[in-house]
């Protein structure tokens, strides 16, 4: 079976040992259904107000003037390529959204729960959750064939761990390594509510989205199509 097969088998068809959480690479945590579908209901809303602006969701244009298929809308720094603003001087020169402080809090539960997971126990990571205080997030839309090419995150001047949250249509998550956009990495299924953390020498790694599988949204995440990201992110200025 070819592997596009295989994954579209795995969704209607979830292998067994895929409910809990996983250490993927050094540092890389994915806890499967952390969000509660309440909660995802919840963010799903605020989305939605975050989407009325003053920045609008817009698909950001590489330096090769190809545009980006995902729209983003940022919370805290708008990110462009490739660098972090106060104002999105890319769209409409309108100063970014605040990061509410109930992210923050979020933020810190997510480091505390993957780092204390039983794959990936890591107490002297564990106990720097209490500090984490993300910056900016960019909440990432897909639709429509959406997909985000491998890439690294390194417009940060910190390395602190990344915080990403899914919501809406499973997707194909390529986890990558540090040296090349190419082999090897591990392709991993991201559902609706999935917790993933970037830390340690993950925090640098190649990564994408090469597919997300159109009408998988679980009734009750509060999306009837498409898929919502959230990354959390310090971005080390000031
Ligand atoms: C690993 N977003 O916004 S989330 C991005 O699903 C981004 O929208 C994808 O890549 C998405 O930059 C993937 C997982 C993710 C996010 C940030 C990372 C993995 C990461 C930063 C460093 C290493
Ligand atoms: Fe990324």
């Amino acid at each position: 079976m070819s592997e596009d097969g295989l994954f579209e088998l795995e969704l209607v068809q979830p292998a067994v040992d895929d409910a809990g959480p996983r250490l993927v690479g050094p540092g890389a945590v994915h806890v499967p259904g952390w969000l509660t579908p309440v909660q995802q209901r919840w963010i799903v809303e605020r989305f939605g107000e975050w989407t009325r602006g003053p920045v609008p969701l817009r698909a950001a244009t590489l330096p090769g003037g190809h545009q980006m298929s995902v729209r983003t809308v940022c919370l805290g720094w708008h990110w462009q390529p490739y660098k972090y603003t106060r104002t999105a001087s890319d769209v409409n020169g309108q100063p970014v959204l605040d990061l509410p402080d109930w992210m923050v809090r979020l933020g810190r539960k997510a480091l505390a729960a993957a780092y204390t997971t039983e794959v990936a126990a890591d107490p002297s990571l564990a106990a720097l959750a209490g500090d984490y205080t993300p910056d900016a997030a960019l909440v990432n839309w897909y639709q429509d064939g959406a997909a985000m090419g491998m890439h690294q995150d390194k417009d940060e001047a910190s390395h602190a761990p990344v915080v990403s949250l899914s919501i809406g249509d499973t997707c194909r998550f390529r986890f990558g390594n540090t040296q090349t956009r190419t082999k090897p990495y591990t392709d991993v299924l991201l559902r609706s509510g999935d917790l993933f953390v970037f830390g340690g020498p993950s925090r640098f790694a190649f990564h994408g989205i090469p597919k997300v599988f159109a009408g998988t949204a679980p009734q009750d995440c509060g999306l009837e199509h498409g898929r919502i990201n959230i990354t959390m992110r310090v971005t080390g200025l000031s």
